[in-house]
Parts: structure tokens; sequence; C-alpha cells
């Protein structure tokens, strides 16, 4: 019987999943490495935005079934939870090919962490997302320098999350969920452990079969959205309005056509299928091609703005959403901080906004604390991103501006009422 957990890396995984387990009657035991994450969850605050999340950390810590600390202890199954990154730097096969690479330096130095406490009948989890092979090539040697074998002394799965960031503390419970063991007992001890609070089907595989799945997902998402992506680059060509095309098209039973935008963000869909891409770049040219495409969105949205402005030198652009998608307070690999990025190397003078960014995020000198602070004076309007609040927006709002031109990447506005306000309006895959 498992009774006690121990949580590594409390990020937006980490910390929701270490909270259930505390909720639902085991012993759980958070670490993460950097001080100042412990100092804040100490405090009764919490570091990330997470609708539900807060009141639940402040529950099992005061009731004390959730301890945190920057140091592994002995406990009865260890879960890894840490980040996965890309590594920034561009590889290039032999044959020429730029690709990028996981960085796996926390999911190894997390393992080593465990090793000194790992006791015979012990469970460990793998849950960050993971190139193919991870848990057998990885983790299990450096687990079994402790000379404990895995399958035998102590078990050992992966197990990945598959929730979506704003709806994490529903999704954990609800979604199906893979537990691929590197044998059979091993998958079914993890089964054990997430029984406590999954309601989701629990499926059982072994361990390089679960580590693809997670892979395969956001590929699939990946694919499929840098497919609207290509669509809404044609509509100038035919002189149609892709968004209008996507919806007709999406009453056909089996096509569902996904929304294009200013690129692919997020830890997730952006990084991930090069995971599967860095073992295998000689058999992955569709995965490959769909990268480049959502990675070079953020340009054909640069590009759409010179066609609108001009010459870019000294514009004033007031940019509205940061994050990498709606109602989130995370901005790692944002689309719409590459676009702001480049604008301003470009000459522009771009003040953004994000009702999500706080000092904590450590964004560029381009924040600013409110929408009318942005928009003074400005000779455009760029929306990158449709946050809830910026729906509600409406033109009258904006009479400080300058010149009353607003480009919408996100198909948030209802442009005919800026337009009927006086706006020049560009909404991104229309030429109708
Ligand atoms: N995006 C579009 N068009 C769309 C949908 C999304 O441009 O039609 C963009 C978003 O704006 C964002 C990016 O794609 O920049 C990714 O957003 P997302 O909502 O598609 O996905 P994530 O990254 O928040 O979460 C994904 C989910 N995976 C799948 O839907 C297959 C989630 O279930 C995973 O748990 C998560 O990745 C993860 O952690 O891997």
């Amino acid at each position: 019987m498992i009774k006690t957990v121990c949580v590594i890396g409390l990020g937006y995984i980490g910390l929701p999943t270490a909270t259930m387990f505390a909720s639902h009657g085991k012993k759980v035991i958070g670490v993460d490495i950097r001080q100042e994450v412990i100092d804040i969850l100490n405090k009764g605050e919490i570091h990330i935005n997470e609708p539900g999340l807060k009141e639940r950390v402040k529950h099992v810590l005061v009731n004390k079934s959730l301890e945190v600390s920057t140091n592994v202890k002995p406990v009865d199954a260890f879960i890894i939870a840490v980040p996965t990154p890309f590594q920034h730097e561009n590889f290039v096969s032999d044959e020429g090919i730029a690709y990028k690479k996981a960085d796996m330096k926390f999911v190894i130095s997390a393992a080593e962490s465990i090793l000194p406490h790992l006791q015979p009948g012990n469970l460990v989890i793998l849950e960050s997302t993971s190139p193919p092979r991870t848990t057998i090539d990885i983790v299990k040697p450096i687990l079994e320098q402790t000379g404990l074998i895995a399958g035998k002394d102590f078990y050992l799965a992966y197990s990945p999350e598959r929730v979506l960031p704003g709806k994490i503390m529903f999704e954990l419970i609800e979604n199906a969920r893979v537990i691929g063991g590197v044998n059979e007992i091993s998958a079914r001890k993890g089964k054990e452990l997430y029984s406590t609070f999954v309601k989701g089907e629990i499926v059982l595989t072994d361990a390089t079969t679960a580590e693809m799945t997670k892979l395969m997902e956001n590929t699939y998402r990946d694919v499929n959205i840098a497919l609207a992506n290509e669509f809404s680059r044609l509509s100038s060509r035919f002189g149609i309005n892709v968004w209008e095309a996507i919806e007709i098209a999406n009453r056909h039973p089996r096509v569902e056509i996904l929304n294009p935008g200013p690129g692919v963000g997020g830890h997730c869909i952006s990084v991930d299928p090069w995971f599967i891409i860095e073992s295998a770049l000689e058999d992955t040219p569709l995965i490959y091609t769909a990268r480049q495409v959502n990675d070079s969105q953020p340009e054909f949205v640069v590009e759409l703005v010179k066609q609108v402005l001009g010459e870019l030198q000294g514009k004033k652009i007031a940019a509205l959403g940061l994050a990498y998608k709606p109602n989130v307070d995370d901005f790692r690999e944002s689309p719409s901080i590459e676009i702001v990025e480049k604008l301003l190397t470009l000459g522009c003078d771009v003040r953004a906004y994000d009702p999500f960014a706080t000092a904590f995020h450590g964004l560029g000198s381009y924040l600013y604390s409110s929408i009318e602070e942005v928009i003074d004076q400005a000779d455009l309007l760029l929306l990158l991103l449709d946050h809830s609040e910026f729906k509600s927006l409406s033109p009258e709002m904006f009479d400080s501006m300058k010149n009353k031109t607003v480009l919408d990447t996100r198909n948030c506005f209802d442009l005919k009422k800026w337009q009927d306000y006086g706006f020049e309006v560009v909404l991104l895959g229309d030429s109708k």
C-alpha cells in the first residue's frame, strides 16, 4: 500500500498532481529546487495561475498532508514532473538539416536525487514529456546504480500528463491516463497509485509506447494547426476569408480543421514534435515541415504588419496578449512575444499589455500594466491573443490612438463593429 509520495518538480503539472494526492489521503512531499517557489508556497501563495489550484494548495498545506521542500525524502512512491525544454541551439544533421533536441538535464538530476532514498518495493514514475526510450535508456540505468533492479526490486513506469492548462484540476481527475511500465507489475503498481484520484480510464502498456502516445498526441495537434496556418496564407492568393472557409468545411461530418493564428506556443505542442524528430530525422518529413510552418507563422504576421503600416521605423504599435494561449499566465515559447521582439528590432515602438503578466514572469520593458498606456498615440492595434477580457473590448475605447487601424490575428473582435466606428480593419487570413 502506497502511503507516502514525493513529487519532484512543482510546476504546472507537479504542483496540481502533488495537491491531488494530498487531498486524496496520501502524505505528500513536494520538491522544487527553486527556493523562491518553496517560500511562496509556504506563505500560502502560488507561483502559477491555474483556476481552483490556490485554494486546494492552501488547504493541503494547512492540514499538513502536503509539505514542500528543496530536498527529496524517503517515501513509497516518487514522481518526476520536471521540465524537458529543448536546447535552444540548433543541431545540424550530416545532410545539413537543422533540428532541435530535448534537454534532459532536469530529468537526469531528478532521477539522481532519488538515488540515496530508493528502497526495495518503491515505485518511480516519470511524468515529464520525454523522447522515446527515456525511461528505459536514461532513468532505469541511473536508478539501478543502487544495485536494485527495475521491475524486480523496485517498480518503474512512465505516465504522461495530458491536461490542458486552464482546466488542469478537472482534467487530472477526468482524463484517461496511460501508464507504461518497464514490466507488467510496474504498470499495475502505477495504476494502484493513480487510482487514488483518477476517474478516467487507466490504460496499461509498456514504457516506450506510453512515451510515444504522448508525443503523438501533441504532434497530431501541431500538424493540424500547421495545416490551418498554411490555409491562412492562401487567402490572399484566392481572395477568400479562411475563417469562413474553415467554418463551412467543418460542417463535413469527418472534417475538423483547427484555427489559424500567429503561431504555436507553449511548452508542449511547439516542443514535443522535436522529441520524435531528433531520433528519426530521415523518417519524419511531415512532422518536420509542420514545425517549420508553425515556427514561421510569427514572421507571416510581421509581414502583415509591414503591409498595413508600410515603413515600420518609429511606428507605434499597441500589442494585446502575450501569453501563448488565451486565459493562461504561461509565456513560454509564445509566438506573441516573438512577434513583439521582431517588430522592436525592425524599429517599431511596441508597447504590449497582457492581463496575466506580472513581474514574476520577467518579460521585457515593452510590457505595460494597462491598455490605456499602450494605445496612446498608437499607429496600429495588434491583437495577438483572444483572452476573454479582450473579446468585450469595443472600438470607442481606442479613441486615443493616432490611426484607427486594427490587425486581428485571432478572429477575436467583431470587426464589422470596428469598421462602422471608422477603423481600418485587417484580419489574418481574410482577403475578401
Ligand atoms: N493553437 C492554434 N490553433 C488552434 C489551437 C491551438 O494556433 O486551433 C495554438 C495556441 O494558441 C497555442 C498552441 O497552439 O499557442 C498550443 O495550444 P493548445 O491549447 O492546443 O495546447 P496546449 O499546449 O495548451 O496543451 C496541449 C494539449 N494537447 C493536446 O491537445 C493534444 C494538452 O492536452 C496536453 O496536456 C499539453 O499540450 C501538454 O502538456 O503536453
